[in-house]
């Protein structure tokens, strides 16, 4: 559980430090999703398209913002792949 607990917790921070960039501060738009993007996962950056197959991905009630629940379904996705 230790380690589930740091996991939430790095999420919970990542989270927050994007999502904290404009007025909003509980929801991640498009521009926050890709600087997280640019600066945690610069292989995948620059490629319009793809930021917005993934923010589709990551915006499961289709509100047009990312919430916290919704990054974290998507990282225990993520995970559950990697893990097999
Ligand atoms: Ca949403």
């Amino acid at each position: 559980m230790v380690l589930i607990e740091a996991q939430l917790t790095l999420l919970k921070t990542t989270f927050d430090k994007y999502a904290g960039q404009d007025a909003d501060k509980g929801s991640m738009s498009k521009a926050e999703l890709a600087d997280l993007l640019r600066e945690e996962f610069p292989g995948m950056a620059g490629d319009k398209k793809q930021l917005d197959a993934f923010f589709t991905g990551l915006d499961g009630d289709k509100d047009g913002k990312v919430s916290f629940p919704e990054f974290v379904q998507f990282a225990a996705t993520l995970l559950l792949m990697m893990t097999g």
